[in-house]
């Protein structure tokens, strides 16, 4: 089999509350068709991307709280997402609020994503490890960034054999974590698919606004060569709802090189030629894991959560 993977980087410009689904489809739609006809054979979209960021408002309206989930995937409205891309033979990655039921009927609330092969069948969802932001109402914020209050996290990075190699993913603030992608390392991952929605202002810490697009290449670029691995990062970009957001959607290599990058905040298509033979060289001397890794200096990392320094 090829191990070659044509991505489209699928960036979305902002989704503001008003929009429905089906206008929402129709732009995702049209990025499928796009990247098709461009010969590729993956498109990426980002976190989110089927309705606004809405944990940035508080809201109590169970109703009006639900409005913004899945229930099912495919379901009504994202059913032709998937039978296009069959159409095409092109598979995809999606982020979006998912509702389970557990077994007693229960509802559980996660920021999933999931990876639909070229024959239009998933073949993996992952549910967001970490919830960055807060649980309670803040309302004095410029906005709210309320992660923790819509959705329970998810508890593990998985890895799935898809497009010729392994397949990763991930969701907005992991790619800030080393972890993340170590995880994913060391179950030989080759690509990892990643959507994302930053706002540019970071209400907690602003004097860091300035490097919003630093920190967001800076982590990405670091966890592909320090696991020799493709990462193909995807911005829902622009003003949304007041809030602006960064684009800077990419695609590196397992060099941690970008080989490809959106340079608007609007709909947008950044295409590369993946060579998931690519990750060998890394994977094989300075990141040979097998030979090189030393766990036992590590046992900090899965023991302890915060940090504790020193006494004085
Ligand atoms: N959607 C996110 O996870 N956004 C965070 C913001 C809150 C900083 C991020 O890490 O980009």
């Amino acid at each position: 089999m090829s191990r070659i993977v044509n991505v489209a980087a699928a960036q979305l410009g902002p989704i503001q509350r008003a929009d429905s689904r089906a206008d929402v489809m129709e732009r995702l739609l049209a990025h499928l068709h796009n990247a098709h006809a461009m010969g590729c054979n993956l498109v990426v979209f980002p976190e989110l991307a089927l309705t606004t960021f809405f944990p940035r408002w508080y809201m109590e309206d169970p109703v009006e709280i639900d409005a913004f989930y899945e229930r099912e995937m495919p379901g009504p409205q994202t059913q032709v997402l998937f039978d296009t891309a069959k159409r095409l033979g092109i598979g995809f990655y999606l982020g979006y609020a998912e509702i389970a039921l557990d077994d007693a009927g229960r509802p559980h609330r996660f920021n999933t994503s999931i990876l639909v092969g070229a024959d239009g069948n998933i073949i993996g969802k992952y549910r967001k490890v970490h919830l960055p932001g807060h649980a309670e109402n803040e309302p004095w914020r410029a906005f709210q960034h309320l992660e923790k209050y819509y959705f329970e996290p998810g508890d593990s990075f998985e890895v799935w054999r898809g497009f010729g190699g392994v397949m990763g993913m991930a969701l907005c603030n992991d790619r800030r974590w080393s972890e993340t992608y170590r995880v994913m390392g060391l179950q030989g991952v080759e690509m990892i698919l990643l959507g994302y929605n930053t706002p540019v202002h970071n209400p907690p810490a602003p004097e860091h606004d300035d490097l919003s697009m630093f920190h967001n290449q800076l982590v990405m670029q670091a966890g592909a060569y320090q696991n020799g691995t493709w990462v193909v990062g995807v911005a829902k970009a622009g003003k949304e709802e007041g809030c602006e957001m960064i684009g800077g959607s990419c695609i590196i290599a397992p060099s941690g090189e970008v080989v490809a990058a959106c340079s608007t905040k609007g709909d947008e298509l950044a295409i590369a030629r993946c060579d998931l033979d690519l990750c060998h060289s890394y994977k094989s001397t300075t990141f040979n894991f097998a030979k090189h890794r030393r766990p036992e200096a590590y046992r900090m990392i899965v023991e302890r959560r915060g940090a504790v320094a020193p006494e004085a």
